[in-house]
């Protein structure tokens, strides 16, 4: 994977301020989109009373993973380190396989270009598909 470059962590900045008062709504469409359309994501919630995509427990769900893009965001210079305890819960807790991390970023960045057509830029696209393998990249950190 190649790493993020300043100009990268600039503009995943500068996005991520124009839309994090959104990250509520963006969190819920992407969980959402992601139980819809890659339904065996839906093993790991198999303890809610209710996996449909729409959901009260797929929204706030939705709200609380966005919270933590957010919360990596603030960490973009020190995933690894930032995100550990994220990363012990999803391996050792919850035994998350990491190729859903891809599954997620893949439907935050087709809301993200849904949501926001004009600001997600070309460019803006490659540097939050680079954050987000960077994410997914940290929270696998702890499996092996
Ligand atoms: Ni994830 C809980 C963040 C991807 C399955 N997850 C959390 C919590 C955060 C979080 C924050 C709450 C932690 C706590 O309670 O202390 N998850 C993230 C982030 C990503 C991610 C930032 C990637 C961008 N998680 C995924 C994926 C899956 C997943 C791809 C499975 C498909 N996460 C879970 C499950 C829980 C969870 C399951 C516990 C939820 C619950 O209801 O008990």
């Amino acid at each position: 994977m190649t790493s993020l470059t300043a100009k990268d962590k600039d503009t995943v900045r500068a996005f991520w301020a124009k839309v994090s008062s959104k990250a509520d709504d963006i969190g819920t469409n992407a969980l959402s989109r992601m139980l819809a359309v890659y339904p065996q994501t839906k093993t790991y919630f198999a303890h809610w009373k209710d996996v449909s995509p729409t959901s009260p427990e797929a929204k706030k769900h939705g709200i609380t993973v966005m919270s933590g893009v957010g919360d990596a965001v603030s960490k973009i210079d020190d995933l690894k380190g930032g995100l550990l305890n994220l990363s012990e819960l999803h391996a050792f807790t919850l035994r998350v396989d990491p190729a859903n991390f891809k599954i997620l970023s893949h439907n935050i960045l087709v809301v993200l270009a849904i949501m926001f057509p004009i600001d997600f830029t070309p460019e803006v696209h490659v540097s939050m598909d680079k954050f987000l393998a960077a994410l997914a990249l940290a929270l696998a950190e702890k499996y092996r």
